[in-house]
């Protein structure tokens, strides 16, 4: 008789943990707290979506990251499902990745709380994006925005990440991340793999297309600072009509007009041609040419990912059922890391 193993294909089981992969892990994540951006999907997701056949790939939508800043029971739950069709409906693909909910694998808190031991209170407070959110009001944000990157060194750690995928913004807690793992083996043996950041050349830190020295941001308060996924083709259009440019009128690249590379930067990726190749085009024909073309690329590509997302959810029982079973992959390997860690250190008695 045929074993169920034997019929499974290849990505199948090594996906269910019966064959080792010998290709690299992918480990990343991303917060369900709305509003998902053109900046989050060149930044992070098209490069996960683009790179799965290449990694051993884990995905991670991290609600228990997104309780550090204010949200609600039923916002967290509608962002949460919704995020998980965004991403189905960007690419990622079940069979050749794990897709799962942080909060359904525990053994992320329980390796947060361990990993806190090993980091500094100092290294925390100093971390920019800490900085940037609790924005001189340290007395009165949660804890959680403090211990925000020991979670998220917890979620990379417990899978033995090679690569983390991610913006540039995340740069700084990825360091974190090799110094807290570098630190706990130098105290406990050789425990955890050292991460490497995986930060795209261009595209990595889109910026708002209303001020180009902030990065497009999914908590920016003025909606016409990103492209978001749920916006319509005529906000989309007119936000890119609207979006600030820089003084004089040559479509070009350069560090003294951020705002123009940065819509130079957003057609080149979406359109796959060179920035050059559009210099050359849009010379002499100003801004307004460019940004109607931009704005019918931008449109254009992300209206089959709207259209997907919107028929998963009608379907809401797809992304659970994708869910339920990332998370018992997830959790079959995160429960084997676990128990290493807690013998390493000490915890609990055989
Ligand atoms: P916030 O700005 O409110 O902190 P966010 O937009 O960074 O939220 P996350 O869920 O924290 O959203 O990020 C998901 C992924 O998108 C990360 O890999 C992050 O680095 C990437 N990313 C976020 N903003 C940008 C951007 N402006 N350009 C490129 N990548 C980005
Ligand atoms: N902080 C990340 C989200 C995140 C993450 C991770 C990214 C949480 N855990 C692990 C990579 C690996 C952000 O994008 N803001």
């Amino acid at each position: 008789m045929v074993s169920e193993q034997a019929t499974r294909s290849m990505s199948e089981n090594v996906l269910a943990g019966n064959i080792a992969s010998d290709r690299p892990r992918v480990f990343s994540g991303i917060q369900p707290t709305g509003n998902f951006h053109l900046g989050n999907y060149l930044g992070a997701i098209r490069n996960w979506v683009d790179q799965q056949d290449r990694y051993d790939n884990i995905f991670c939508i991290v609600d228990l990251h997104a309780l550090s800043q204010s949200t609600t029971r039923r916002s967290l739950r509608e962002n949460t499902v919704n995020l998980a069709n965004v991403l189905l409906a960007s690419g990622l693909d079940p069979l050749r990745s794990i897709i799962f909910l942080q909060s359904d694998v525990r053994e992320h808190s329980e390796l947060c709380w361990l990993l806190s031991s090993v980091t500094q209170y100092g290294e925390l407070r100093r971390m920019t994006q800490f900085k940037d959110k609790a924005a001189g009001k340290d007395e009165q944000v949660s804890a959680a925005l403090l211990f925000y990157p020991v979670l998220q060194a917890a979620d990379i750690l417990l899978y033995e990440t090679n690569l983390v995928p991610v913006g540039e913004d995340q740069k700084q807690h990825i360091e974190l991340t090799r110094d807290i793992a570098s630190r706990f083996n130098a105290r406990y043996g050789q425990t955890f793999v050292l991460p490497r950041p995986d930060i795209k050349p261009v595209g990595a830190r889109l910026m708002s297309l209303e001020d180009p020295s902030k990065k497009m941001s999914k908590s920016d308060a003025n909606p016409n600072a990103a492209i978001a996924l749920t916006d319509d083709p005529v906000t989309m259009t007119r936000k890119i009509k609207r979006a600030v440019t820089d003084s004089g009128t040559e479509v070009i690249a350069t560090p003294d007009k951020p705002a123009i590379t940065n819509l130079l930067t957003i057609f080149s990726l979406l359109s796959g041609e060179p920035i050059a190749a559009l210099e050359t085009r849009y010379a002499g024909k100003g801004y307004g040419a460019f940004k109607s073309d931009l704005a019918e690329i931008v449109v254009a590509a992300l209206a089959p990912i709207q259209l997907r997302t919107a028929e998963l959810n009608a379907n809401p029982e797809i992304a659970r059922s994708v869910l339920a079973e990332g998370a018992d992959r997830a959790r079959a390997r995160a429960v084997r890391k676990m128990s290493e860690v807690r013998e390493r250190m000490g915890v609990g008695i055989d």
